[in-house]
């Protein structure tokens, strides 16, 4: 970046390419395509999977976690479950490596010859405790596993873990080669992790995020002339942060960088929208972003000029009237499968399952509205979730509609209403906030009457500053009683992010 307190490029790069919660972009590219892939916690299907021709727009392919025996919805915890993932392609196939942190001591590859899937059940790789696998190979086809170790017997003398360690693999056997190592220890800032590995020309470099994925967050890279080492630190470092500047797109780091048709390069890297008074709350987790790269003395340097054209189209409608279930739609708790199904009348019906089991979408802007048409005649809530312990929900059943909201150990009912008709319509809106926080949530419904509102709560309860956690917000609608639910439709509005 050009100036450091971020005040002369306010208009450039404060869009993301892949809003919502899309954290710790990976992407490759084939001939003329890219395709990225992110980190998805506790929901499932789990790793979306998008493409784009230019970087800059991108569509959803899929998932690439589509089944159970690639990773049991239900068992993880919120924010654990499946962090960075990075994907590769190589000799007509596409490689994912992740980590089920539910499964701490082992990361995973899947592979596909066609990334929209099926993916392979996984290839474990046990006794690599950590996080953050990266795949690449060598001049003579060996396949290197790095990733950031947690494992106490890779502690360094200095004490300081994690480090960034490898290991040789065979892919097809399923086998480590020799045991991990340690290759860097990083910069000098906390929590050294993301590593990936290039290649250009005679130089290999070694990309790390660093600082930890809050408002230190950064960009890293060393290089050396083999890929397992010794690397030398860049004399300008970090490569890439947002740290202490006023730019509106902050915790910058955890990149990826690829190589475009025409010899550039580009760097994808997460970011977040903090918004409200001090310290500053995002919401809707951490969002995917794109900057172009350059070469200088043989490394990288990374301009955030470009200005982006237009905001991504991120509405969208859905009846449900398709074979199968659009890629935007995750549970945390539960697979789709397991309580969503087609309803003779149209639309879908939910049947009831433990919570967090819900039909769940990302908001993806910082001003929206949903709204889900539902059969008044079932019991049905609609959550605007950050975790277990951070929602607002609108409830409708047998016609009494209510709000309710839990901000950690205290939940309470803070709105209510009568519907009238056969299909009313639930409401949630992201608008301006009236309390300093990042924004307001209200909740309101249309039946018969028209529309009202029940209540409005501020936003920053379900913030990633007052939950914690490595997620974002997501709009779940569950069933609540006996009876399946019946959801006819879904339609998402960005309202305007500023
Ligand atoms: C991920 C780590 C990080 O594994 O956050 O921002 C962790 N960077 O590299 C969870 O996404």
């Amino acid at each position: 970046m050009t100036d450091p307190s971020g005040a002369g490029i306010r208009d450039a790069a404060t869009t993301p390419v892949i809003p919502g919660f899309f954290p710790d972009p990976s992407v490759c590219r084939v001939g003329e395509d890219y395709y990225l892939v992110n980190s998805s916690f506790e929901y499932a299907p789990g790793i979306p999977i998008h493409h784009s021709r230019d970087l800059r727009t991108w569509t959803q392919l899929g998932n690439v976690l589509t089944r159970e025996s690639q990773f049991p919805a239900g068992v993880s915890a919120a924010s654990r479950g499946i962090y960075a993932p990075t994907i590769r392609h190589r000799d007509g196939t596409f490689f994912v490596v992740g980590t089920n942190v539910e499964r701490g001591g082992e990361q995973f590859v899947v592979t596909a010859t066609d990334p929209a899937g099926p993916w392979s059940d996984p290839i474990v790789f046990p006794g690599l405790g950590g996080i953050d696998p990266d795949l690449a190979w060598d001049d003579d086809g060996s396949c290197f596993l790095t990733y950031c170790a947690l494992d106490e017997a890779l502690r360094p003398a200095d004490g300081s873990l994690p480090v960034i360690a490898q290991v040789r693999i065979d892919l097809e056997r399923g086998i480590l080669l020799d045991g991990p190592r340690e290759i860097w220890r990083g910069s000098g800032l906390a929590h050294p992790e993301g590593p990936h590995l290039y290649r250009r020309g005679d130089w290999w470099y070694l990309l790390t995020a660093e600082g930890g994925t809050e408002r230190g967050h950064a960009v890293c890279v060393a290089r050396s002339r083999a890929i397992d080492g010794p690397f030398e630190l860049a004399p300008s470092t970090p490569l890439f942060s947002r740290r202490s500047t006023g730019f509106l797109v902050q915790n910058t780091g955890h990149a990826d960088l690829v190589e475009r048709p025409d010899g550039e390069w580009a760097m994808v890297y997460l970011g977040v929208r903090p918004r409200g008074f001090t310290p500053g709350f995002h919401v809707i987790g951490r969002e995917t972003f794109l900057a172009r790269v350059e070469w200088v003395d043989d490394w990288p340097v990374v301009y955030t000029d470009d200005v982006l054209p237009g905001r991504p189209d991120t509405a969208f409608v859905d009846d449900f009237s398709t074979a199968e279930l659009h890629p935007r739609w995750v549970s945390p708790g539960a697979a789709l499968g397991a309580f969503v199904s087609t309803h003779p009348d149209g639309g879908v019906a939910l049947e009831t399952r433990p919570t967090p089991a819900a039909l769940s979408v990302r908001a993806r802007d910082l001003r929206w509205r949903y709204e889900v048409r539902v059969d008044a005649s079932a019991a049905v809530g609609l959550r605007v979730r950050l975790d277990e312990h951070h929602w607002y929900e609108i409830t409708l059943d047998g016609h009494a509609a209510e709000v309710r909201a839990r901000i950690g150990a205290l939940e309470a009912s803070v709105g209510s209403a009568r519907a009238t008709g056969d299909v009313v319509t639930l409401v949630v809106e992201a608008v301006d906030a009236t309390h300093d926080g990042p924004d307001d949530l209200r909740f309101g419904l249309v039946d018969d009457n028209g529309e009202r509102w029940l209540a409005a709560l501020d936003g920053r309860y379900l913030s990633t500053e007052v939950a914690g956690g490595f997620t974002g917000r997501t709009l779940g609608l569950r069933a609540l009683g006996a009876t399946p639910a019946r959801v006819v439709s879904a339609r998402y509005l960005p309202l305007g992010d500023e």
